[in-house]
């Protein structure tokens, strides 16, 4: 058996963050390239990135012959196979590492519900970067003050409504989104709620009163045994301002 090998900007959580909590959740074997010395030794991981690891990287986006050539990270490798797009990439992974139903209905809802998600954290990416991901933020601070305010007033409450309600309408109960198992997209929605609540600590203060179950959702898995595991150890980057999750006060409710 190969190592998984997941391919990620290195320094922060990102989008590669939703892959990297379904591998931990599952207990795999995987390589985080980027972080890798060029021992290849995990243990000598540096979480920041290192050198070797970032052109291996580069070199698979850059490459002139690889048939699948990811637009962009994350990406996984398995073997000779490359997946890219993180909906993708759980969608791939979520049968192999037990975290998706074998019923094809509910695996599509399953990855509905990823891509709503994605959509989302695209949202909260914009927050910041409205105009053009070439500027920096103090360069559309303006266009990003509206654009936090109606993501504030707007969208965080019409999203995190719609993903109460599958909790509350789930058939099989409100401990998951879908089906009576843990899936890799309630491992998502842990990340979402997470990078939210960094982000605006203010606009989202009374979340757990709002969004109860999300709420619970968002607890129990932080005390997944290998989630906790992971959120304490060097492996999870803390949130920062290089991620789609980025905390600028003056973005956040007044
Ligand atoms: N839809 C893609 C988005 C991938 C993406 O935007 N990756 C970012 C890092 S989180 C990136 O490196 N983008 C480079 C670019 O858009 O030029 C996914 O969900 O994986």
């Amino acid at each position: 058996m190969m190592s998984y090998e997941l391919y990620y900007w290195p320094g922060l959580q990102g989008r590669g963050e939703f892959v990297r909590l379904a591998l931990e959740e599952a207990g795999a074997d995987y390589l985080d390239v980027a972080r890798l010395p060029p021992s290849g030794r995990r243990e000598d991981a540096n979480p920041q990135g290192t050198e070797h690891g970032i052109d291996a990287m580069m070199s698979i986006l850059q490459s002139q012959n690889e048939p699948c050539i990811p637009f962009a990270p994350p990406f996984l490798r398995d073997g000779t196979t490359l997946v890219a797009q993180t909906a993708n990439i759980l969608l791939y992974l979520g049968p192999r590492l037990g975290l998706a139903p074998a019923d094809e209905a509910l695996r599509h809802w399953i990855h509905g519900l990823q891509l709503t998600i994605a959509d989302m954290v695209t949202e909260a990416h914009d927050t910041h970067h409205p105009i053009a991901n070439t500027l920096y933020f103090e360069q559309q601070r303006d266009a990003a003050r509206q654009r936090a305010a109606d993501f504030i007033a707007n969208r965080i409450p019409k999203f995190m409504h719609y993903f109460e309600r599958v909790l509350e309408q789930n058939p099989a109960g409100c401990a998951h989104l879908a089906g009576a198992a843990l899936s890799y997209a309630d491992l998502s929605m842990f990340q979402l709620i997470d990078g939210l609540r960094y982000a605006f600590p203010r606009a989202t203060a009374r979340f757990a009163a709002q969004y109860p179950k999300l709420t619970a959702l968002h607890e129990a898995v932080r005390a997944r045994p290998r989630i906790a595991a992971y959120l304490a150890s060097p492996r999870r980057i803390p949130h920062n301002e290089s991620c789609v999750f980025r905390h600028y006060a003056e973005l956040d409710a007044r």
